[in-house]
């Protein structure tokens, strides 16, 4: 079980817009976060919060680069959170070895043959619409079925583009075009999507549907995110996309003593 640490360099994320627009706070914060146990850092550049308007390119390079070029051998893997290849290929080039993308290469129509032939770790994201849509009433007749078949449909894509099996994981995408109702389902069920065989990635960290179980603000979903990353650990998750890194490293020794 790896921790990914969210390191937002963004004035608006959900939950901690604007803390690390700064690069030097940005890398400072990234540099905690390995101290804390994250073995991945997740630098991300564009907001994907429900309605958030997409960000330029040229802005995103710009908060981007200097930050994964800043925590390049701070002791964790960078992943670059992003669907432009341009960032991609700009963060990779800079250190970053995983491509977090949650268009799951549906964003860019380069995005594929880059990651295959500069050899990342690509993540694929399920989402329903865009993130400035996907919050309008979504509908699922099975949401657990119809995430695992656009899974299975985006590995083929990927594996068809070059990019090697082994350097493909996969993310159900909590919070993306998803009820409160079909983020519960997708956790219960997670053992299903360790059937497609890739290495599961799951953040949940201080997301709403936490807040309508427990009527929770942002800054205070850090049970709810223990909670359901635990037992997300539990069914099979291999990567935990985390903002609270010490805390939930505490909670995965724990957890990991008890389960083995
Ligand atoms: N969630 C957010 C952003 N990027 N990437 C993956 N792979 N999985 C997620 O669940 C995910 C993501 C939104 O959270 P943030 O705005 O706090 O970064």
């Amino acid at each position: 079980m790896k921790l990914m640490g969210v390191v937002n360099v963004t004035p608006d994320s959900f939950s901690d817009g604007g803390l690390y627009l700064d690069p030097g706070a940005a890398v400072e914060h990234g540099r905690e976060l390995v101290a804390a146990g994250a073995t991945i850092l997740d630098v991300g550049g564009e907001s994907t919060r429900p309605g958030a308007e997409p960000v330029s390119e040229d802005e995103e390079l710009r908060r981007v680069v200097p930050v994964v070029e800043g925590l390049r051998g701070a002791g964790a893997e960078v992943s670059v959170d992003t669907s432009k290849a341009s960032v991609a290929a700009a963060a990779l080039a800079a250190g970053a070895t995983i491509v977090n993308d949650v268009t799951a290469l549906r964003g860019d129509p380069e995005m594929a043959a880059l990651c295959a032939e500069r050899g990342a770790t690509v993540v694929l994201m399920h989402m329903r619409g865009t993130p400035r849509t996907m919050q309008e009433e979504p509908t699922y007749s099975d949401v657990v079925a119809e995430v695992r078949g656009f899974l299975a449909e985006r590995v083929e894509r990927a594996e068809a583009a070059g990019i090697a099996a082994e350097r493909i994981w996969l993310d159900p995408g909590i919070g993306f075009g998803k009820t409160a109702a079909h983020n519960l389902e997708l956790l219960r069920r997670l053992g299903e999507l360790r059937e497609l065989g890739r290495p599961l990635v799951v953040g949940t960290s201080r997301k709403s549907f936490i807040g309508r179980l427990d009527g929770s603000e942002a800054d205070e979903r850090l049970g709810g995110t223990i909670a359901s990353s635990v037992l997300a650990a539990a069914a099979g998750a291999e990567v935990l996309r985390v903002h609270d890194v010490a805390e939930m490293d505490d909670a995965m020794r724990l957890a990991t003593a008890l389960l083995g």
